[in-house]
């Protein structure tokens, strides 16, 4: 058993998200997940939203301002292991954002851009998506779109034609992320397949067994998941791997607490252990 001192610390990512009163995605997601792999997370709150299991009722932005003093005040009294970025809400949060993160080109970032819940409930307009593109994803190490945002992402303005997955995680890259995971959950395909892009071109394909029923903060789960990975010092592909992992045995613990979407079960293993005390 290894030891676990007073003094040892797990690895800290510092997150910046919405508050998701579900408990399904959002930074309630993220503290979840960092906490069930091992990671302590410090939590910067960029949006408040109103919403049930079934939609997004209402969004508000925090002041970029707050946003920039909540990170700082942290970053100056606690060492950071990695970056993770879920839903942003303004353009002046993505600039302030930005900005601190610039300060830190050594600490990963994992971006998860979250333009539109699942449902479909819209969070990010075309200047906030110009923004991602200019401010933050040079300095993203990796990032997680879905592959609806992986296509809006890198749509060029004068195309007709919608590029393929692979060509959108080309144009990604020529715009400054090391890494691109495109995941495949709205495809039509009968598996789900999420695949790794690297400067060369594919790293890594998975292929998952799709499941039954919609889910709420599959993607923050897994984005979150990856950064857990990258902050114990797992190297970036095998990161990717063992989140994806995580992430299927989540949702396919999932449950209904509503009467809209499945959640995942991020500490699955702790009820499993519970179930067994329980014989
Ligand atoms: O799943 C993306 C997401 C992220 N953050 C918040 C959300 C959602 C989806 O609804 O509400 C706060």
């Amino acid at each position: 058993m290894s030891q676990v001192s007073a003094e040892s610390s797990p690895p800290i990512v510092l997150v910046f998200a919405a508050s998701d009163p579900t408990g399904g995605a959002g930074i309630q997601a993220d503290i979840m997940t960092l906490a069930s792999m091992g990671c302590h997370p410090l939590t910067v709150i960029t949006a408040i939203t109103v919403q049930d299991t079934t939609g997004v009722e209402d969004v508000l932005p925090i002041d970029a301002d707050w946003i920039a003093d909540q990170a700082r005040a942290l970053l100056e009294d606690v060492p950071v292991a990695a970056f993770k970025l879920g839903m942003l809400a303004s353009v002046e949060a993505i600039a302030a954002i930005a900005e601190i993160i610039s300060d830190y080109p050594d600490i990963p970032l994992i971006f998860d851009p979250v333009l539109a819940s699942g449902r479909g409930d819209q969070f990010a307009n075309e200047d906030m998506v110009d923004a991602m593109l200019e401010l933050l994803l040079p300095q993203t190490t990796i990032l997680t779109p879905n592959s609806l945002e992986a296509r809006r992402l890198a749509l060029e303005e004068d195309s007709e034609q919608e590029p393929d997955l692979a060509e959108c995680a080309r144009r990604l890259i020529s715009a400054g992320c090391e890494f691109v995971l495109i995941t495949g959950t709205h495809e039509n395909s009968e598996q789900v397949i999420n695949t790794l892009y690297g400067e060369r071109g594919a790293v890594r394909s998975d292929k998952w067994q799709r499941l039954p029923g919609s889910y709420h903060g599959s993607g923050c789960t897994l984005a979150s998941a990856i950064a857990a990975n990258l902050a114990h010092g797992l190297d970036l592909a095998e990161a990717v791997k063992d989140a994806q992992d995580y992430t299927w045995q989540s949702l396919a613990a999932g449950f209904r607490p509503g009467m809209g979407q499945y959640l995942p079960d991020r500490f699955f293993w702790a009820r499993e252990i519970a179930e067994d005390h329980g014989n």
